[in-house]
């Protein structure tokens, strides 16, 4: 489908006419769907809904609403109303709307709250899709991200789906607040049937809260994974100073049936980079080892807080993980672990404060190839990093976890030139049992970022936050101990939530492993990208090509494939664990400084 704001550019275009401020490639709706093995019938981002006063009631192609009840209140809020978080906040205040971390660029909104309708009025606000195209189709996937607010009893909310204009079905009623979640239902087609409609209604609204969707998508629905995965990741993060829990947590990983091929241990292994914190550390790893024996650690904020030089933290880092580098690649029979690490951070200059990450020129070309690479050979990448990505998990709506690198930018632009990648971030503490333990990073740079890459928030073993307030955070077990187990198949990547102290009390003060919940992640190819808007990359099928070819790019993935050879995988080699001076007390940490 073109959208309005694609159409007028390509008017423009053949009259001539100089567009100044075009929209960068991607920033619209896709042009294209990846090859997925659950492929895409229907994706709808409202971004390419041309809106130049910011709110508008004008829905994309094909889409209608019908709004009854109403003889009062803001005409901007009449209804279903197109605009984006920025704006939204802007004219209705933040309180939680900001919340909805899926939300990408332009969605839907209802806002009870500011419409501010007469005591008379109830609202009752319908909005229908286009008949979609699902002809020969059994069964399909129904998707979108929403963020909804409940308000009076009373007030409620329904999904229904109607096929061929028949009566519409309700898969769908919210009664209760649903903040920041992605949704999933699958639905038989009745035989023959050739189109479906999606309503979206708000029902009864006055001074109630809101309602927000984004990203409406019809697909295939996820078929049985396979039995058996062809290897297991296990990934767990912020361990701070926090080694009981972090040896607890190992061993509730080794004890599971399915045994894991790797650690990944995503930053903050340490709560700062002095020799005392990493001896601490070090012991507690001895003394209970991963059983795999393979381990890939990211650089955090906490491994380069304290008084020594940033080159200091830096080195120990380097010399326990075996690392001559801040970024590595481990394979794991056949899975690329990749870590994304910063270069520079000084305490001293910057007393705590972000932005953490310096990514170098060397480090993003290195990556570039390193996903060029995977990608080419259909294997999905999962990609490290310790800080947030905005507008991806729980948090990254808040202020300062949106300027954790340098330059969001670059590390942005080469990233989403990719959609077969599932990308792992920690930091936050931030609970996994909230919704949005995961979401998807979308990106207006490349024509590959409108479809993304899902990103998973790994817990902590250190401390459960949930957010508060605008954009702070609170701290609701200081007991708790989460993190992940990664399950790959050859058509998914299925990523497990795990509480490893669940249901602990008195009697059993450690409580037992238990699976919070799993998502799947269906392998998508990534979108090629349209040929006018290309941009430069490097190109894997030709080894010398000009964008691609530096020598230390080419020793390294040489070096990777003689070591994947070797071993079917190579890894955090720190052998070297350092005499311990152990049992030493450390002054606690303030609170605000765990995090
Ligand atoms: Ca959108
Ligand atoms: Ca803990």
């Amino acid at each position: 489908m073109i959208s309005r704001r694609a159409l007028v550019v390509a008017t423009t275009t053949a009259l001539a006419i100089v567009v100044p401020f075009a929209a960068p490639a991607g920033a619209a709706q896709p042009e294209a769907f990846p090859e997925s093995t659950r492929p895409y019938l229907y994706f709808q981002s409202f971004d390419g809904v041309d809106n130049p006063a910011h709110f508008t009631h004008d829905l994309p192609d094909g889409w209608s609403q019908n709004v009854e009840g109403v003889t009062s209140g803001e005409a901007r809020w009449n209804g279903w109303t197109i605009s984006d978080v920025r704006h939204w906040t802007w004219a209705a205040g933040t309180d939680e709307r900001h919340y909805f971390t899926q939300g990408h660029d332009q969605f839907a909104i209802i806002d009870s709250k500011q419409q501010r309708l007469a005591e008379r009025d109830s609202m009752d606000a319908r909005m229908s899709t286009a008949p979609i195209d699902i002809a020969g189709q059994n069964k399909v996937a129904l998707e979108f991200d929403q963020h909804y607010r409940q308000g009076k009893d009373g007030q409620q909310a329904q999904v229904a789906v109607g096929f061929d204009g028949g009566e519409p079905e309700v898969v769908d009623r919210l009664t209760s607040n649903r903040y920041s979640s992605h949704e999933y239902f699958e639905l038989d087609v009745p035989e023959g049937a050739k189109t479906m409609q999606v309503t979206f209604s708000y029902l009864g609204g006055n001074d109630d809260y809101w309602w927000a969707v984004d990203n409406v998508a019809v697909r295939a629905p996820f078929t049985q994974a396979a039995e058996k995965p062809n290897t297991v990741i296990d990934v767990i993060s912020d361990t701070q100073d926090d080694p009981e829990d972090f040896k607890l947590a190992v061993r509730r990983l080794n004890a599971m049936p399915e045994k894991a091929g790797a650690l990944v241990i995503n930053g903050d292994l340490v709560d700062n980079g002095s020799q005392e914190q990493w001896d601490k550390f070090l012991a507690a790893r001895k003394e209970v080892p991963h059983d795999s024996g393979v381990e890939l650690w990211t650089i955090g904020n906490h491994e380069m807080y304290g008084k020594e030089t940033s080159e200091a933290h830096m080195q120990r880092f380097l010399k326990y993980s075996g690392q001559d580098k801040p970024w590595n690649e481990v394979v794991v029979n056949g899975t690329p672990l990749i870590s994304i690490n910063t270069e520079y951070y000084s305490d001293i200059d910057r007393e705590g404060k972000e932005p953490f990450q310096r990514i170098s020129a060397e480090q993003l070309k290195w990556l570039d190839e390193r996903l060029a690479h995977w990608d080419k050979q259909g294997v999905t990448a999962l990609v490290f990093t310790h800080p947030l990505l905005p507008g991806t998990v729980s948090m990254s709506h808040s202020a300062w976890y949106q300027n954790d690198f340098e330059d969001e930018q670059a590390i942005s632009d080469v990233l989403s030139k990719y959609n077969d990648i599932v990308a792992f971030t920690s930091h936050s503490h931030s609970s996994l049992k909230q919704n949005n333990w995961w979401g998807t990073r979308r990106y207006d740079g490349t024509p590959q970022g409108t479809i993304g890459f899902p990103v998973v928030n790994t817990g902590a073993i250190l401390n459960e936050y949930l957010p508060d307030g605008d954009h702070d955070e609170e701290i609701v077990d200081d007991k708790a101990a989460t993190g992940l187990r990664v399950k790959v198949y050859d058509d998914r990547i299925r990523v497990e939530a795990w509480d490893f102290k669940d249901g602990r009390g008195l009697a059993n003060p450690d409580g037992e492993a238990k699976m919070i919940k799993y998502q799947d992640f269906s392998k998508q190819k990534r979108v090629a990208a349209p040929a006018a808007n290309a941009p430069a990359e490097p190109n894997p099928d030709t080894p010398t090509d000009t964008a691609g070819g530096s020598s230390t790019g080419e020793k390294i993935a040489v070096a990777i494939g003689i070591l994947a050879a070797i071993g079917g995988a190579f890894a955090v080699l720190a052998p070297r664990v350092q005499e311990v001076l152990g049992g030493l007390g450390l002054p606690a940490v303030p609170l605000e400084l765990i995090r």
